[in-house]
């Protein structure tokens, strides 16, 4: 058993469990799950991320909610090239401790079965890139996250410290269906112009959280405050050898190793 987790609370080996889970996930596009990591996890993974604060990389631009580059021909505030801000910083797999406790869980095989069992794929691997499986984001006051959609189809998030105000996750699931190549340029400019209404997924230091990022449209509200939020991005694949391109890399790392 893992011993970062509370396996009591959540039994991660029970198939019957992730059902529940799943069912869960796929009623409402998100999961959280309360007091997954024990609170000696948690206290261990602040106090070696925040010293790294400062060697966060920020990337300084907008973007447009697909993160692509824009289409020149197409007009500026259409759906496909209207910009959004995003200005929290992050530190990348390769500047986490070997040691730590995010390592021993990401790479726990019935953690790994769990999320498969909730996410209803057959196996799950992590990034083939050095940067890109486990990374620490920051947002200190007045930093935050625009809208977008995900280029992988799930992601699983666990928060640190929160803040004293702001870094509210919203977001809109399934606002469009990527496989079938659904841009959904309306309800984009539906959502970016606040006329159609998002939820609100609340959690606390602790918990995990499960959602389908690649159809669900979301954002995270600016910081207020002095207690920067803190948040752990697991990212996988449900197929082996995936990697982000230099050119992502780049953008989201400011480097490609
Ligand atoms: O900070 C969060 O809660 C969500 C992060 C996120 O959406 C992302 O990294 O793509
Ligand atoms: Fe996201």
């Amino acid at each position: 058993m893992n011993p970062h987790l509370n396996t009591l609370l959540h039994p991660i080996d029970d198939a019957d469990y992730a059902a529940r889970c799943r069912a869960q996930l796929d009623a409402t596009g998100a999961l959280v799950l309360q007091g997954f990591f024990t609170e000696e996890a948690i206290a261990r993974v602040i106090e070696e991320s925040a010293p790294r604060e400062a060697a966060a990389f920020y990337a300084s631009s907008t973007h447009n909610v697909y993160l692509t580059p824009s289409d020149p021909d197409l007009p500026e505030d259409h759906a496909f090239n209207r910009q959004v801000q995003s200005s929290k910083g992050l530190i990348a797999d390769d500047q986490v401790p070997a040691d730590s406790p995010l390592r021993d869980v990401y790479d726990d095989p019935d953690f790994r079965s769990f999320l498969c069992g909730v996410l209803g794929i057959s196996a799950i691997y992590p990034y083939a890139d050095s940067l890109s499986s486990i990374n620490v984001h920051f947002a200190p006051d007045g930093k935050e996250l625009g809208w977008h959609f995900d280029n992988s189809s799930f992601a699983v998030t666990l928060l640190l410290q929160a803040p004293e105000g702001g870094g509210a996750f919203e977001y809109v699931p399934a606002v469009r269906d990527a496989d079938a190549g659904d841009m959904a340029f309306d309800r984009v400019d539906a959502v970016l112009d606040l006329r159609e209404p998002s939820m609100t997924l609340h959690s606390e230091p602790g918990d995990l959280v499960l959602f389908r990022g690649r159809n669900a449209i979301h954002r995270v509200t600016p910081t207020e405050g002095d207690t920067t939020r803190l948040l752990v991005v697991f990212a996988f694949n449900d197929q082996p050898d995936v990697g982000l391109s230099e050119s992502a890399l780049q953008t989201f790392y400011g480097r490609t190793s």
